[in-house]
This record gives C-alpha cells, structure tokens and sequence, in this order.
C-alpha cells in the first residue's frame, strides 16, 4: 500500500482545517483551544484511503498545520515531512500574507508536489473566481505549482467548497493522480522519524509520533533518541492510527516506546537506529535568500528549523561579507543546540527579529571535520557534495580524512546511503584503483594510500639510519611513528612487502636486505669480543673487562653485546655470567658421553669435567636445569 503524506498551507482562516475535515471526515484540530478559538494553533492529523487506479489502495495521511502568524514554527514542525502541498487561497479573499511565507517555505524546502485549492467558492460569484484564479496563476508562475500545461496534469487549481462539497470529489481525483506520480520512498535507507508530538497513554507509557522521513521501524526494534542519544524498544507501532507491525517511509508513524520517559523526549528530537549516527552543531550547508528578504549578514544569527526541530544558528559565509536576496552561497552553521541531520536534509531560516522567514538550504555535511582545513579547500569539497556523482562525493570523503580513511560503517552514516550502496561504491572505485579498501572496512583514497606507503617506508629508513645496530623495527612501534590506524597500517605494510619495497622478519621490519650495519671499528670490536668469548670456553671473561677494553664508547659497546645476544652468538645465563654459544655446545656434547658412564652428577664431578671454580658452576648447573639438560635430585644431578 502506498503512503503519501499531503501537508496543507496558506493564510489563516482559508479553510484549510475545513477542506481536510471535507476530505478525511477527521477534525485535525484536536485542542481545546482550537476548538474554541476557531483557529489552528499546532499542526494536526488525519487520513484517508482512496483506491489507486489500478485498484490499489493509496493511504494519504495529512498533516494540516496553522495560518496563523504567530504558529508558523509549529506549521514548520508540520511540513518537513511531506510529499504534496495543498495550498489553500480562499476565493474571497485571494493571496495573503502568509500564503506566501507558506509558498517559500515549501518551495525552500523542495516540495515537488501539490494541489492549488481556492476555497470558499460558495463565497463568490464566478466573475471574482475568475479574477482570484489569474492572480493565483500569476503568483504560481515559474514555480512547481505553475498552473499546468497538457506537461503538467497534476499541479491544477480547484475551486472548491468545503461547506457545499463542491469540488471536492474531482479534489479527490486530483489527489490520487497525484500522489500516484510522488515517487516511492527507498526502503533501505536508514530509518529517520522527527518527533512532533510526545504523550502518554495510560497503560501504554511513552509514546510519540511523527512523519517517518526514511526508512522502517518495526515492533520490538531497537533505536536511539537524538541528540540525547538514548536508547529505546519500540513497543508497539501504529501507522495512521492502526497498530502496525512495522512503519515505512512517508507514513504518519506513532510508536510506543520503552526505555524512556515522557519528559525525556520533546518535539524536534529524533528517532533513528542506534550507534549509526551522530547529532551535530556544526554543519556545512548551502543556504538560499528569498527576494523579498533583507541582505543577509555574514555572522548573523537566525532561527533555524529543519523537521520537527528549532534552534538558533550563527551563519558564517564562506568568501562574502554578505549574501544579496535571492542569491545562494556556501555557508557553515553553528546551532546553538544540537540535532540529528543528514546531508540532503532541508532547513529554513527565520530573521532573528522580527521574526519572518527569510531564507533556508540544504544540508551539504553534517560531519565537518574538528580541525577545519581552510575556506578554499572546504568550497572545493562543498561543490563536489552539491553537484558531483555518488563516487566523486564518497572519494572527496575519503581524501579529507587523509591516511585516516573512512570506515564504510561512518560513509554510510556520513552520506546517509544504504550500506550496500556504499559497499558497491566503493567496490567500483576499488576497481577503477581510485581507492584501497583496508581491513575489509576502512577505505583511503589512492593518493592518501600511496603518501601513507611512504611514510611507512620513510619512518623505517629513518628507523635504520637511527639505529644502524638493530635488526629492524617493530610493527606497532612502527604504527605508533606513522599514526595510522591498524586496518590502513596492516594492508599498507603487507603491500609494501609484497611488492618488496620492505620486508618482515617476525615482528621485526627492515629495509630488504638491510640487517645491521656497522661502521669498520664496530665491526672489529664485534669480533673482539666474540672472539674473547669464543677461546675463553667455559672460563668466560667478565663482560667489563671486556668492554673496557674496546675502542668504541660504551653505549656502542652494549648495543654490540645485545647484538650478539640477540643474534644468540653469546648466551647469557646470568647477570653476570655470558659464554660463547659454542662453549655451551661443547658441554652438552660432553654431558651426553658423561651420561654413558652414569647418569648421576654432582658439583664436584661437574668441576672436574669442565674445570670451572664453584662460581661458575653453581649458575651453570642451573642453566642446564632450566634448558633440561639436567635434573636436580637432591645434591645431585641427573643428565636427561
Ligand atoms: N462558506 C465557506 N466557509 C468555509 C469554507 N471553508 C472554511 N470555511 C469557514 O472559514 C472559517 C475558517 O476555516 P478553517 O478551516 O478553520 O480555516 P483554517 O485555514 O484552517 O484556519 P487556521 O488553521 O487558523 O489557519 C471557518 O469558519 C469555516 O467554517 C468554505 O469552503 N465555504
Ligand atoms: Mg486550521
């Protein structure tokens, strides 16, 4: 079933909440107030089930909202979500002031889609119609609602009367031939419902409601409140008044939430699923002044209103002082409180006082970066977001965030685009080599791939020039000295092997071919002391006295005996006793003839074998322990 939202707009007094009730049977002016008053003051609901005309049932929900003045924020909170506009001119009294103000709204908004009505018709005679009708055509000229050519059989103006019920019928007919061409919401989005109203029901609890801008909500769902970011369980859900198992896009949604109280929730938050999105105060945008507005200052503050949402925003210009009316320019916003909004999400801005609509835009990008590069590089990057193809958007994504790259998870978030479409971006552009897929999850574009190589590369030289003694670098040393984050780190240094720009020994990264290089008086003193280590058997010297007696100083004296511990030449069994690996190899040679004769071993037999003092073979026998070459028993030794 097919679900088109239909928003009323015009002056007060029009007929608008008369022509829905003529249409739906529901008195949307549900407050007392209302009621008594005999006008709107919030926006109100109703709806209505007309067969399509292949049989099909259309479902039109309606979201009439308040001529009124003084309620045109509660009829902004109203006409975010909509896909058709009725907009409402009395006969006898033709175009008002907030007619207009209505008709920039839902043109600044990019409503696409609508009906013109001129009620009251019973009011007058058919030569006034007539006049009322050219002075509506001429109004509508050049905009969406422009009374139509054979080209344009869904945007007519109809006279009709809510009183008689003239009209109304073909009003019906237009409305189906309308909503038909709306097209159908993607499914697969990520679900958006901007709060407009929060109540309770006694023995239900919280329940809100609102038009689900994309996306689905199902029963039992999990989601998150924006900007409090609170999470909920969706109880139950109902869709234009019945309960539902699952909401879709472009219904008029209640759901039934728990988790949450009442007063926790206000209009203007919204419903999205959880740890997918972030709410923002800053945000790019490109920002339209109407004509009839006064020249709009750089810093200005204004109110602001997107969906269900109302705020203050100080609006900086990027490369004017100021925008002339009627013009559009690049701007950042920084609201004074924050809310949950997507890039392609439309906004309207309200003078600060008096207040009157003066203006409004669409969301470029809601994540702008914490450090801001400067103006000309962000203009660079708004122009492709306003105009270019789904992959230039995604690689101009990819190449602000430099080496850091962009995880899928946070491009889907960031480009509100279904993860799959996301997916297959990125897949083409793989192809086309215009970007590296790290990790399975993190993208980086070709050229902050190929600088992030070279900064691996680069830190590893560096590394090698540093520390000519050392075999190489340790990966993650090596990550923490290039900043990248693991995924972007792993599949750059596998590349770099593979095309053996590098190589990796273990843990251990080294240039190919590079192990340690050594300037000639180290080398000789590497030999020095292997070579005194080496005759010396198992009457080793102590290391000091070896040391001091080299020509290097003393620091390049330890890194060589690490060296050659490490190339496990010299075998340390003690903290003060080194050997010769050789020396050791002899001894075990000589224990596995000395088992023959008998197994048994004690310190004294163990003195004569190798002729060393107690000194050394009190922590030898120890070592042969711990290597199990032999096995204490007592005071003696076994040899295993
Ligand atoms: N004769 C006649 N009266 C109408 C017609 N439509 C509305 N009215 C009357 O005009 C008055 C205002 O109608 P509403 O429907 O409340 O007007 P509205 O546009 O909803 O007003 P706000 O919501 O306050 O902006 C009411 O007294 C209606 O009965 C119509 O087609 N013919
Ligand atoms: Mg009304």
């Amino acid at each position: 079933m097919k679900s088109v939202i239909i928003g009323t707009a015009g002056h007060i007094d029009h007929g608008k909440t008369a022509l829905v009730k003529a249409l739906t049977g529901i008195d949307a002016d549900r407050l007392e107030e209302e009621k008594r008053r005999g006008i709107t003051i919030d926006i109100g609901f109703a709806h209505l089930e007309l067969p399509g005309p292949d049989g099909e049932v259309l479902r039109l929900g309606f979201v009439d909202v308040p001529g009124h003045e003084r309620f045109v924020r509660n009829m902004l909170a109203g006409i975010g979500g909509i896909d058709l506009v009725l907009l409402v001119i009395a006969a006898d009294e033709g175009i008002k002031p907030q007619t207009r103000e209505h008709f920039d709204i839902c043109r600044l908004l990019g409503v696409r889609s609508g009906i013109t009505v001129l009620t009251k018709s019973d009011l007058v005679d058919r030569e006034t119609l007539e006049v009322v009708r050219l002075e509506v055509e001429d109004f509508l000229r050049g905009s969406f609602l422009e009374n139509p050519g054979a080209d344009k059989p869904t945007t007519p103006i109809m006279p009709v009367s809510s009183l008689t019920g003239a009209g109304i019928d073909e009003l019906k007919r237009a409305l189906v031939a309308a909503a038909v061409e709306i097209p159908t919401k993607n499914p697969n989005l990520l679900a958006r419902l901007p709060i407009d109203r929060v109540f309770t029901i006694r023995g239900f609890g919280t329940v809100v409601t609102g038009t689900l801008v994309s996306g689905r909500i199902a029963k039992e769902g999990e989601l998150e409140v924006f900007p409090a970011g609170k999470r909920v369980r969706v109880r139950g859900v109902q869709v234009h008044g019945k309960p539902a198992e699952e909401a879709s896009a472009g219904q008029r949604t209640a759901l039934n939430l728990a988790g949450i109280a009442t007063d926790e929730l206000a209009r203007g938050m919204t419903i999205a699923p959880p740890a997918t999105f972030r709410s923002t105060s800053r945000m790019d945008v490109s920002l339209s002044l109407l004509p009839s507005a006064k020249p709009l200052k750089d810093r200005a503050r204004v109110h602001f209103h997107a969906y269900t949402s109302e705020t203050i925003a100080t609006i900086s210009l990027y490369g004017s002082k100021e925008i002339p009316p009627g013009q559009s320019t690049f701007a950042h916003l920084r609201l004074a409180e924050p809310v949950l909004l997507l890039p392609g999400d439309r906004f309207i801005i309200r003078q600060f006082s008096p207040v009157v609509t003066i203006g409004g835009g669409v969301v470029l990008d809601a994540s702008p970066l914490a450090r801001r590069p400067h103006a000309e590089e962000i203009l660079v990057f708004l122009k492709t977001i306003a105009k270019g193809s789904p992959e230039q958007i995604l690689l101009a994504r990819l190449s602000r965030r430099k080496q850091a790259g962009l995880k899928l998870a946070e491009a889907v978030a960031e480009m509100n685009l279904p993860m799959a479409t996301v997916c297959s971006l990125a897949s083409r552009l793989k192809e086309s080599g215009e970007l590296r897929i790290c990790g399975q999850e993190v993208l980086l574009s070709k050229v902050w791939f190929e600088k992030a190589s070279e900064n691996v590369a680069a830190a590893v030289k560096g590394f090698h020039d540093k520390n000519p003694l050392v075999a190489g670098i340790g990966k993650e040393e090596l990550r923490n000295k290039t900043k990248l984050g693991p995924e972007a780190f792993y599949t750059v240094l596998d590349n770099l092997v593979n095309i053996r720009k590098l190589e990796a020994t273990g843990e251990l990264v080294h240039l190919p071919g590079r192990g340690v290089v050594m300037k000639d008086e180290e080398a000789a003193s590497k030999k020095v002391i292997e070579d005194a280590f080496a005759s010396a058997g198992l009457k080793a010297p102590a290391l000091k006295d070896v040391l001091a007696g080299l020509k290097v100083d003393k620091t390049r004296a330890q890194k060589i005996v690490t060296l050659l511990l490490r190339e496990k030449v010299l075998v340390k069994i003690s903290e003060e006793l080194v050997f010769h690996r050789e020396a050791l190899e002899n001894l075990r040679r000589q224990l596995a003839t000395e088992k023959a004769k008998s197994p048994r071993m004690d310190v004294a037999r163990f003195k004569d074998l190798t002729g060393v003092s107690r000194k050394y073979a009190i922590p030898l026998l120890e070592y042969l322990d711990r290597e199990h070459v032999t096995k204490r028993a007592g005071d003696e030794r076994l040899i295993l």
